[in-house]
């Protein structure tokens, strides 16, 4: 249509030649809106791709880019307003107004591209890593102070012949008192501050959280018992009973030297012929091993316990070293009560033997002079790393 001819044929009349001026004039000012049109479009284009360069963030970018190609933006605008234009002027513009849009487009894109690549290398840059660095390493865990001295004092009562018993820690009411000559009401249970669980046995009675592991040997005694009832039925005598049974146990208690959880290790020695005697050697044993000392003496105070009698409170004293000369109270023991020895399915005129009870933690706290049983217990891995 702007490309019409500007030479006047020869043979037109007066109204044709009226006609081809108004014609030029048309053409002409049909080139100025063509050609304002052109620059304008130019200008938007320009205008876009300063735009998107000045965006420094991908959400400034895709905010000048709504201003643009979004439903209210310059070049949607264009478009729309091609509705009130004839056929030719629709194909003509529009082509120029797509045209323009491409290269806006393009400009948004490479800006797109331009910025993921920056922030790309941001967090390259945020997140170096020098391979060449030596590693920082996790360092290696360790045992628990309470958890050597269990292993030591395994090891120590294992080379002395004793068996290491295992058991549950909710026990029945039988196995944590009544069979240890502690019945049902018996004021001796007080003894114990006990936690119950909520849950019954066949008995009907309340479960609880074991408050010694004294259950262990009456379990591992029943069934020991058991096995070699058919020597007993021979009058044979029956192997002796040589065990100790570590682990946690429970009472209602907490302060510096006592905790809800602690550790005991029991143990009992159950024969025809096994005195007091024998548990003095072995306990003297045990301590000069387990402190890697022989400057200790051992002595036997008198004392009371349901399940031995007579029982007696174990003090031991250093001859060197920082707790020179004090009596420090180290372990329980006793004669196995009649009664209990009978609660294993034993004959307690024939059979005779001695338990006692050691406590791990206060062997720990003495062993390496730690003064609040609580550190133990709590995690701190700048207590617990000095252990290694
Ligand atoms: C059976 C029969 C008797 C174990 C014994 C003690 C004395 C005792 C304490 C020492 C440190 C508990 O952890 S502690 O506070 N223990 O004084 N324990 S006699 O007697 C038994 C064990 C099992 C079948």
């Amino acid at each position: 249509m702007l490309r019409g001819s500007s030479r006047v044929p020869e043979h037109a009349g007066l109204s044709e030649l009226i006609f081809i001026k108004s014609f030029k004039a048309d053409v002409k000012i049909g080139l100025f809106y063509f050609k304002r049109f052109m620059t304008d479009l130019d200008q938007l284009v320009q205008q876009a791709q300063a735009d998107f360069a000045q965006a420094s963030l991908p959400a400034e970018l895709e905010n000048a880019k709504a201003r643009y190609l979004g439903k209210a933006g310059r070049v949607t605008e264009l478009l729309k307003a091609l509705a009130s234009l004839s056929p030719e002027e629709k194909k003509a513009r529009g082509g120029q107004i797509n045209a323009a849009k491409q290269q806006v487009e393009a400009a948004l894109q490479a800006r797109r591209q331009a910025l993921a690549e920056q922030e790309m290398q941001a967090q390259l840059h945020a997140e170096a890593l020098d391979v060449s660095l030596p590693g920082r390493g996790r360092g290696t865990g360790g045992l628990h102070p309470v958890s050597r001295s269990m292993e030591r004092i395994e090891a120590i009562f294992g080379s002395i012949g004793f068996d290491v018993a295992d058991g549950p820690e909710i026990e029945t009411d039988w196995h944590s008192f009544t069979a240890l000559n502690n019945p049902e009401n018996h004021p001796a249970r007080s003894m114990q501050d006990t936690f119950y669980v909520d849950m019954k046995d066949e008995q009907g009675r309340w479960l609880n959280l074991r408050p010694h592991t004294s259950p262990m040997q009456v379990r591992y005694a029943r069934a020991h018992a058991q096995k070699y009832a058919h020597l007993e039925a021979q009058g044979l005598p029956m192997p002796e009973i040589r065990v100790i049974a570590p682990g946690r146990t429970y009472r209602v208690d907490s302060d510096a030297t006592h905790s809800p959880m602690f550790h005991q290790c029991e143990g009992l020695w159950i024969g025809e012929n096994v005195s007091f005697k024998d548990l003095k050697v072995v306990f003297t044993q045990f301590f000069k091993l387990f402190f890697e000392t022989d400057d200790l003496q051992l002595r036997f105070r008198p004392s009371f316990f349901p399940f031995t009698e007579p029982s007696a409170e174990v003090d031991i004293a250093f001859e060197s070293g920082p707790l020179k000369g004090r009596w420090l109270e180290v372990a329980g023991s006793g004669q196995v009560h009649p009664n209990v020895v009978r609660n294993f399915g034993l004959d307690p005129e024939r059979y005779i033997g001695f338990a006692f009870g050691i406590g791990p933690d206060r062997l720990t706290m003495l062993r390496y002079g730690v003064n609040d049983l609580r550190l133990f217990f709590e995690g701190d891995l700048r207590f617990l790393a000095q252990f290694k």
